[in-house]
């Protein structure tokens, strides 16, 4: 049966992140997507300049007129917030749902290379542990599993420190953490941390790329979310959303992408589309 789920983002209007990145991957593996814009932006927030409409107000209609429409998902997922506002709008969302609730996979988007998002503040980042506390699932970069735990932001936390910041995350609620873009020792490959508490523990390591591009790691959490609905266990759908971003990544590259307008994963989408259940 054709999985449904919910997602919960921004819209930014140009640079390809959030609800234009999981929309069309999420759509390309199956999913019938539902969708719940937080804010509408010009443009996402690393451009010199924005224009951001904050949609907290709309969010309680849009979940009452939902919830009397009987709409339900097999999952939901949540990313970008631009408020304390929003999370708390998400924490109603969460209290509509029964014992039996849809899988909740939240990729808490706030901050990366050590620093918050520009307009982000310290109460986003609780209002983000609160989401998190909620989650099954979650996809923190290695600066945001920092934010979440209260650990200071190091690039040379040791394999033994990174499983440990793994455990307070799951001492905050998740059962099933990933935690990408983790530099190795000699700064040669990033790896990625994957910890379920069913199926156990893996570090899965790959080549760095160069190059940083915006938006990896919306990329990254729509594949992992389609395939995990697809039955993937932890591991093998962080290793293809890897791979995928990867695969992305050269694709840039090749066609001289500007470093802000993320990666085109238009042109792959052909490997997702075809892949086997
Ligand atoms: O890709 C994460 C993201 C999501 N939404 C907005 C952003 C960013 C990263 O900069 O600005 C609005």
């Amino acid at each position: 049966m054709q999985k449904k789920i919910a997602l919960i983002n921004d819209l930014s209007g140009f640079g390809r992140c959030s609800l234009t990145v999981w929309l069309p991957l999420l759509s390309a593996l199956k999913a019938e997507c539902l969708l719940m814009p937080t804010s509408i932006l010009s443009n996402h927030t690393a451009y010199p300049e924005f224009h951001l409409k904050d949609l907290s107000d709309e969010l309680e209609p849009w979940i009452d007129t939902w919830s009397r429409l009987g709409v339900q998902f097999d999952c939901v997922m949540t990313g970008y917030i631009a408020s304390p506002a929003q999370a708390e709008r998400i924490l109603e969302f969460f209290d509509t749902f029964d014992d039996e609730h849809p899988l909740i996979i939240t990729d808490p988007a706030m901050a990366d290379h050590g620093s918050l998002y520009p307009g982000l503040g310290i109460a986003t980042v609780e209002g983000m542990k609160e989401i998190v506390k909620h989650a099954d699932l979650i996809t923190p970069n290695l600066t945001e599993a920092c934010l979440l735990t209260e650990n200071s932001y190091r690039e040379d936390f040791s394999r033994k420190e990174i499983e440990a910041i793994a455990h307070q995350l799951e001492e905050l609620g998740p059962h099933s953490i990933v935690i990408t873009g983790i530099p190795s020792k000699d700064g040669e490959t990033l790896c990625d941390y994957c910890y379920d508490a069913n199926e156990g523990a893996e570090w899965l390591e790959s080549p760095r790329y160069s190059q940083f591009r915006h938006g990896t790691g919306d990329v990254f959490s729509g594949v992992l979310a389609g395939l995990v609905m697809r039955g993937r266990t932890l591991a093998q759908a962080t290793r293809t959303a890897g791979d995928f971003v990867r695969a992305c990544l050269e694709k840039a590259d090749e066609e001289q992408t500007p470093q802000f307008e993320g990666v085109p994963f238009e042109l792959l989408m052909n490997t997702l589309t075809s892949m086997e259940d």
